[in-house]
């Protein structure tokens, strides 16, 4: 009885923690191997090994931590069929939890569009909209829009931010520090705060306020505009994000793979 107590004392314990303290922590990549991040659909971006970020311009908040090749991205297509890659940071505590990220861009070639932010891996629109995401929207993969929006049922919120008006424009083909901060606080049955975006020197801030309810962040990465066209050649490298995941979490089919092979050796074991 007294162990019962005990346990469900530390369940308790466990979940007002849980509601208490932000759970997460800053996650660092530098893509020296292939991290194995989550992977949908069937277009060649992720994991590549490849140098297009260089080393020599570093992550706005990380001085002196770029790294040589590997690198996330690719070919980046438009397409309506679904495909992302990103880290699984399991299920993000919204309300009132600080994001960041940042590391180095690089801007290649082509036109199209990718998100580069917090998204997730099955309500996410993954089309010209910005549902259930916080970050980037990098339009033609030059032109940042600082976005962030709520889940299906709400119309998007999208911002195109500041000065200037008109917008940032990134050079083509040069690494670029980037960095994303949001400094949520609950408002009401919203969730409000300045949402600022860093290219080098240039930043962009707004105040977006989205339902407290509706966003259900899951995944750190990149993912196409979700509408059939061009292809944009896009790079990032050594990122940092918040994250309540510190490492990749092994999806279900691997699940099975090791413990089937966990068996095997069990069954080994027992006939030597
Ligand atoms: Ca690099
Ligand atoms: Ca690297």
């Amino acid at each position: 009885m007294a162990g019962l107590f005990r346990k469900a004392a530390f369940a308790l314990a466990l979940g007002v923690g849980a509601t208490t303290f932000a759970a997460t922590q800053q996650v660092t990549e530098h893509f020296n191997s292939d991290p194995n991040w989550d992977k949908l659909g069937s277009q060649t971006y992720g994991f590549s090994n490849t140098d297009n970020t260089g080393n020599t311009v570093q992550p706005l908040d990380h001085p002196a931590s770029a790294t040589g090749a590997g690198e996330a991205g690719g070919a980046i297509t438009r397409s309506a069929t679904p495909a992302y890659y990103g880290f699984n940071t399991g299920n993000m505590p919204m309300s009132s939890t600080p994001l960041h990220a940042d590391g180095v861009y690089n801007y290649v070639s082509g036109g199209g569009g990718l998100w580069l932010g917090w998204f997730n891996n099955t309500t996410t629109q993954l089309t010209s909209d910005s549902r259930n995401f916080v970050g980037i929207l990098l339009d033609d993969g030059k032109n940042p829009y600082v976005t962030a929006g709520s889940a299906a049922g709400q119309d998007r919120e999208r911002y195109m931010v500041g000065s200037p008006a008109a917008g940032l424009t990134l050079p083509t083909n040069t690494p670029i520090g980037f960095s994303i901060d949001w400094a949520p606080s609950v408002v009401g049955s919203n969730v409000t705060g300045p949402l600022t975006v860093k290219f080098g020197t240039d930043t962009y801030t707004n105040s977006v306020s989205v339902a407290n309810d509706a966003l259900d962040l899951n995944r750190f990465g990149l993912f196409q505009v979700g509408a059939a066209g061009s292809t944009v050649n896009a790079f990032i490298d050594d990122v940092t994000f918040t994250s309540v995941n510190s490492a990749p979490v092994p999806e279900p089919a691997s699940l099975g793979l090791l413990s089937v092979g966990g068996l095997a050796l069990i069954r080994r074991r027992r006939r030597a």
